[in-house]
Order: structure tokens, then C-alpha cells, then sequence
């Protein structure tokens, strides 16, 4: 079954055999996070980021046996210093407790998920972002960027395995291997130094790329395939030399996360020429898709990296209820083989993906593509 479907894709290749090792690293509380409704244009609608995802993804890693399953293991301590790297200390203390602190605003709030609603818009120097307020619907504010995205009892410690798979990965490709994947839920791509959305609580990517760097690769690249722009890395990253951010994602000016995303962000002061955005129109397919590829690959190339981070969003696919390209689920073998050009050790990070059903197999296909095209 694989073999064929292997084989239909590539006709001109036999099927070859291959020796699948790649450790994936799941997230064992990820179910804790499990929002029930997010805001979209004015209504409640059921959540699209969903426990079934990871499931989906985890059932067809081992039913086509890409390789072992193993649960993060990483010492608190070890995994607070990583997390830490990444987000502003006043971050993560409103995370630790904001399940806390929105039950106390109201016991009944017990059953309910806690969602953002009002917002300083710093960066218009409109409100002041300095002050910690002490109303916590205003710290949710202060802390996340759109209304989407609830907080719920679970998420602290499901966020935290999930940034515990992420440094896993990244010790594992330390240690050697050619590459590993962090199964990871939520995701994390949109979430910034201090800030939550899209999602996501604290970027696994960031943190694993943070993590090579700090296991003493030099030159780190994140190339990050997802449907929506990864603007929270793109901020973590913009004024380093050192770690180059690429995204190849729906053009900002109609797709989420509309404020980030343009051609025209490079980086800043030493990370001036570090950040490559590659913004496609929504209705994009393979062809246009493929093109922005190879642009990011030849920016890799250029940067000369010693490892790779792909944040892996498969809601490039066509049946994305969310996206707008039109990815078919064998199209992700071709992209994972074009990412195993590369040559680099690669870290997959799970981030969007909202078509549940087939997600699993669209990622499995991107990784199955890599794994055979060493
Ligand atoms: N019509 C990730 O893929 N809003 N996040 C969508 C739905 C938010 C996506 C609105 C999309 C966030 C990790
Ligand atoms: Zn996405």
C-alpha cells in the first residue's frame, strides 16, 4: 500500500526499500488542552484545533511504522531553562496561573474556557504594555493577540509537554540522529516572547531551534511549511543573525495572521537579510507552492545551516477547513524528499492541520517522504 502509493507519485523510481528510524516524540498531556469554542467573526464556533489531530497523526505513525514512539523525557528543570529561552519570564508566570486567576474572578468561570477580549495595541504606543494589570481579563489581553485561542484548565501542562517534545527532538538530533519529530499539541508557531494566539502558548519550534543553538550548533534555520505565516517565530528570531527564520504561507494582506507576514520583513539590526517571507495568494497549489520551496530551500543553503527546524503544518491541504491552498495528501512525499535535500539534521515540529481525518497521513507522508530520501 505504501510502496504504491510511493511508486504513483515517482513512476520513474522502483519503489526502494527503506529503514524507517526517525523517533517521534508525543505529547502524553496534550488532551488537556481542549478548547470548546473560539470567536470567529462574531460567533462561538466549535474549536478546529483538536485533541483527534494528534490521535490521527499517532495512529498512522504506527500503523506505517516510520519509527519508535517515545514520550518526552526531560527533566523540569531542563525543560523550564528551554522554555525560558524563548518567553519573557512575566509570560510564563501569567500562564502558570491564569487558570487559577480566571476561576477566581468567578467560580463559574470552572466550566467555562477563558478567551481574550480586550487588547493594548502596544505597538501604536495606544495603551501602555509596561504596567501588569491586575484585572486578569486584562492580563489575557496583555498576553495574546486575538480571540480565538482559549485558555483552558489543562493548557498550562499540556503546552508544557508539548515544548517538552520539541527539546526532545532537538537532544535527539544533538546526539546524532539525522532527525526526529515532536508530535506536539497545541501548537506553537504563533506564539510570541509574551504572547499567546493562533493556538498556540509557547513555540515548540522556537525552543528546539533555540535548543540546537544552545547545544552548540551555530547556524540554525527554520523553515516553516504551515499554511498560516509563523509570526511568533518570526518575532522571536527577527534581530538574530543566527538563527534565519523562512515561511512559505497565505498572503497576510487576506490570511491569518493578517499583521506579519510580508515580503518586505527581512530582520532587523544584526538580523537584517535573516527573516525570508514568501507569501503565496489564497488558491495556491502545487506548482506556486513548490516554486516558494525551492526559493526557501536555496535560502538555507546560502545561510549555511548546521540543523533544521521545520514547523510541519499540513493546512496547506486542499481540504483544510480553515486554509486556502490546494495540497492533495500525495503531494507531502515530494515535499518531505525536496526537505531531505537539504542534507541538514532536521527537527519536524507538528503545528496546524485542521482537515482531522487525513492529517495523519499528510504528515506521516512528509516524513515518510524524508526517511526515504536519505
Ligand atoms: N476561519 C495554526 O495553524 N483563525 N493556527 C482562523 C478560522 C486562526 C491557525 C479563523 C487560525 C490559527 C497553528
Ligand atoms: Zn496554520
Amino acid at each position: 500500500m505504501r510502496v504504491s502509493r510511493w511508486h504513483c507519485l515517482h513512476g520513474r523510481h522502483p519503489p526502494k526499500e527503506y529503514d524507517p528510524t526517525m523517533k517521534t516524540f508525543h505529547n502524553p498531556h496534550h488532551g488537556l488542552h481542549q478548547g470548546q469554542q473560539e470567536m470567529f467573526r462574531g460567533r462561538l464556533v466549535p474549536c478546529h484545533e483538536v485533541p483527534a489531530r494528534l490521535e490521527f497523526v499517532f495512529t498512522e505513525l504506527q500503523r506505517r511504522k516510520l519509527g519508535d514512539l517515545h514520550a518526552p523525557a526531560v527533566n523540569e528543570t531542563d525543560l523550564n531553562q528551554a522554555i525560558g529561552r524563548v518567553h519573557s519570564a512575566r509570560y510564563l508566570d501569567f500562564l502558570a496561573g491564569a487558570w487559577q486567576a480566571w476561576v477566581a474572578l468567578d467560580p463559574s468561570n470552572a466550566g467555562r474556557d477563558a478567551l481574550p477580549s480586550v487588547w493594548p495595541l502596544g505597538n501604536r504606543h495606544a495603551f501602555r504594555t509596561d504596567v501588569l494589570p491586575q484585572n486578569f481579563a486584562a492580563q489575557l489581553g496583555l498576553f495574546s493577540f486575538d480571540s480565538g485561542s482559549p485558555l483552558t484548565a489543562g493548557t498550562w501542562t499540556a503546552a508544557r509537554g508539548g515544548a517538552a517534545c520539541a527539546l526532545s527532538a532537538a537532544r535527539e538530533v544533538l546526539g546524532g540522529a539525522r532527525s526526529a519529530f515532536a508530535l506536539s499539541r497545541p501548537p506553537g508557531h504563533h506564539a510570541g516572547p509574551d504572547f499567546f494566539g493562533g493556538y498556540c502558548f509557547l513555540n515548540n519550534a522556537a525552543i528546539a531551534a533555540q535548543a540546537l543553538r544552545d547545544g552548540g550548533r551555530k547556524r540554525v534555520a527554520v523553515l516553516d511549511v504551515d499554511y498560516h505565516h509563523g509570526n511568533g517565530t518570526q518575532t522571536i528570531f527577527y534581530e538574530r543573525a543566527d538563527v534565519l527564520t523562512v515561511s512559505v504561507h497565505g498572503d497576510p494582506a487576506t490570511e491569518y495572521p493578517f499583521f506579519l507576514g510580508h515580503a518586505d520583513e527581512r530582520g532587523s539590526g544584526e538580523g537584517h537579510g535573516y527573516n525570508l517571507n514568501l507569501p503565496l495568494p489564497r488558491g495556491s497549489g502545487l506548482g506556486a507552492w513548490s516554486a516558494a520551496l525551492a526559493q526557501a530551500m536555496e535560502a538555507v543553503k546560502r545561510f549555511d545551516a548546521d540543523a533544521l527546524v521545520v514547523p510541519m503544518g499540513l493546512d496547506t491541504f486542499e481540504g483544510d477547513p480553515i486554509s486556502g491552498f490546494t495540497l492533495k495528501s500525495s503531494d507531502y512525499f515530494a515535499i518531505g524528499e525536496t526537505l531531505a535535500h537539504a542534507g541538514l539534521p532536521t527537527v519536524f515540529v507538528f503545528e496546524g492541520g485542521y482537515a482531522v481525518e487525513e492529517v495523519g497521513i499528510n504528515a506521516v507522508n512528509l516524513l515518510e517522504g524524508f526517511e526515504r530520501a536519505r
